[in-house]
């Protein structure tokens, strides 16, 4: 590819500079391509070449920016939380109100309670069901119809779903989970009946805690087939939430090869396709692997199923990162990846705007038939599910909001300007940066601590005593225990996940945030380990719920 670009044109971040010519080019390289990956020092430089093809044909100095941009609010603020008036240090809860929450919190940052006043003053735990909702939500839910049965608060949604995603089926749920555990039981079961002793598998792109957790209540087995780049926080790629047809397909002969071509592929009961891989750091898939993932499931009669959760921040980058998709509104990337796909779960408590809700959807009436039978005895009736019909007009409304171009570019950008600062200040951090979260290599932050000692459990219990800032382990205390051995499950990535809650912050906010891991990070080793105080016995998603303490006192 040529590429012609006016050097003298470029201005570059203060300090930048002086620095040699192939630092700046490679700086020039990483800005063009809009991956918003800064260069570290002694990093090896990235191919110019390679991330100009990423932008297919747009004019290359369009996307330069000098520092960090923290995009601008595509809405304005009328109603506010209030926090911790009379708090000295702008709302900050002081050093022994921090270290007497997290002591009593187990250094289980989802232990932290707000029973005596404001203990945390940013939180970063979660971007579930922590959206701000819109005046136009708000107003819907005035209308809400609380029927038990026919609801007309039901239909405008599954309207709006149709419309927008395409399935034909919709089954509304209280939240994703309650999704997951219907789905993974009525794709699962009626296959362990039909091959009794055989195992029955789901393959997916990384494995989410709920999602499994359901798969094996189901009696299934989880398969791991995601690329193998989603393992390395910081490799460059620009879809590292892609599948591996190669280990999908190795799945499917090696089912064929146990139970022969007919009852073989039976042997697996959907794949499961998440968008913006959450466990891997919120990274997407691309178009082109769902188009080569659909065509394999379609030569073997496999169902193929999203995890659509935050589906619409996937198809941002799908925009903004392969070919032939700039023009397209990420509404029609959404609606194209829907018509791929045989249904969903989706957890509608992220993408979505709300506070509470999910559903799943199916194009197959029989399964979606199965699904409402077991929907009335585990959640509600079908018109709505576990949500109150105030939800459902909220919801509604949300799903509208949310395939709005300039909102997911402001979501998405505030997510990057985050990741660009730590980035900028030496920070390791999941590379490139995903939709949702900033996720810090906690293994590399602290190199001093092996994983028995739960490095990403210490360091987000240490960003909560340096800064009031709550964040989330990902790592080994995540993955759980071994049902069978009993031992850890070790998984690759040790990460600390900023999540960043849609339309709740502003840029201050994540300044504070940046500053503050900054300053721990130049203290970095004075950052001990954990060990296990107290774990539930039936552990798989042990992390809610388990204690620590200090190996040496913080
Ligand atoms: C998070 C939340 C929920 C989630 C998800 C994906 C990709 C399904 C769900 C379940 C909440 C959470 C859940 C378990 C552990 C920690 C946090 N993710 N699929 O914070 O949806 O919560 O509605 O049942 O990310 O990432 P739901």
């Amino acid at each position: 590819m040529k590429i012609d670009v006016q050097l003298q044109n470029i201005r570059y971040r203060p300090g930048e500079d002086h620095a040699p010519p192939a630092r700046l080019l490679d700086i020039l390289a990483q800005r063009i391509a809009g991956c918003n990956r800064a260069v570290r020092e002694n990093e090896s430089p990235q191919k110019l070449d390679e991330m100009l093809a990423l932008r297919s044909g747009e004019p290359t100095q369009a996307p330069l920016r000098p520092y960090p941009v923290h995009p601008m609010e595509p809405y304005r603020i009328k109603s506010v939380e209030l926090r911790g008036q009379g708090c000295p240090s702008e709302g900050c809860p002081s050093y022994d109100r921090r270290f007497q929450a997290i002591e009593e919190a187990g250094y289980n940052t989802f232990l932290l309670k707000e029973d005596r006043g404001v203990a945390i003053l940013i939180d970063l735990l979660t971007d579930s069901g922590t959206s701000a909702m819109s005046d136009r939500q708000w107003s819907a839910m005035l209308s809400g119809n609380e029927d038990y049965a026919g609801s007309r608060s039901y239909y405008p949604l599954e309207n709006v779903i149709r419309e927008v995603y395409g399935w034909k089926e919709v089954v509304p749920t209280h939240q994703g989970r309650g999704a997951e555990h219907i789905v993974s039981t009525i794709f699962i079961k009626p296959l362990l009946a039909q091959y009794p002793g055989d195992p029955i598998f789901v393959p997916k792109n990384m494995y989410f805690t709920t999602t499994k957790a359901h798969i094996l209540r189901a009696g299934g087995v989880f398969q791991d087939i995601i690329v193998d780049e989603a393992h390395n926080p910081t490799g460059w790629h620009p879809f590292k939430g892609n599948i591996d047809l190669g280990k999908f397909r190795k799945l499917i002969d090696n089912c064929i090869a146990s139970w022969g071509s007919v009852h073989g592929p039976r042997h697996i009961a959907y794949v499961h396709l998440e968008g913006c891989v959450n466990m891997a750091g919120g990274q997407p898939f691309s178009m082109e692997n769902l188009r080569e993932l659909r065509a394999v499931t379609t030569q073997y009669g496999i169902p193929l199923l999203l995890d659509a959760t935050r589906l619409v921040e996937n198809a941002y980058f799908i925009q903004q990162r392969e070919s032939g998709y700039r023009e397209k509104s990420v509404a029609e990337i959404v609606r194209e990846i829907g018509g791929l796909t045989d249904g969903c779960t989706m957890s509608s408590k992220k993408d979505h705007l709300v506070n509470i809700g999910g559903f799943l959807a199916l194009n197959d009436e029989k399964k979606a038939a199965m699904a409402r039978e077991m929907l009335i005895d585990f959640e509600g009736f079908p018109t709505y599910g576990g949500m109150a019909g105030y939800s459902m007009e909220a919801l509604a409304q949300g799903i509208r909001e949310c395939i709005d171009d300039n909102w997911i570019a402001y979501r998405v950008g505030q997510t990057q300007y985050l990741g660009e600062r730590l980035l900028n200040a030496g920070i390791p951090i999941v590379t490139p940066v995903g939709g949702h979260a900033v996720f810090i290599d906690a293994k590399a932050f602290l190199p001093h601590l092996p994983q028995e000692q739960f490095p990403a459990q210490a360091l987000a219990s240490a960003i909560y005593l340096h800064s009031g800032i709550r964040t989330m382990e990902r790592g080994i205390v995540s993955a759980g225990r071994d049902a069978r051995t009993g031992k850890h499950n070790v998984p690759e990535l040790e990460l600390v996940r900023l999540t960043i809650p849609r339309r709740v912050y502003t840029q201050s906010h994540m300044d504070y945030v940046a500053d503050k891991i900054v300053e721990l990070y130049r203290k970095r080793e004075s950052i001990g380990g954990l060990k296990i105080a107290w774990e539930p016995p039936a552990g798989s998603l042990r992390f809610f719920l388990m204690r620590f303490s200090p190996l040496s006192p913080p």
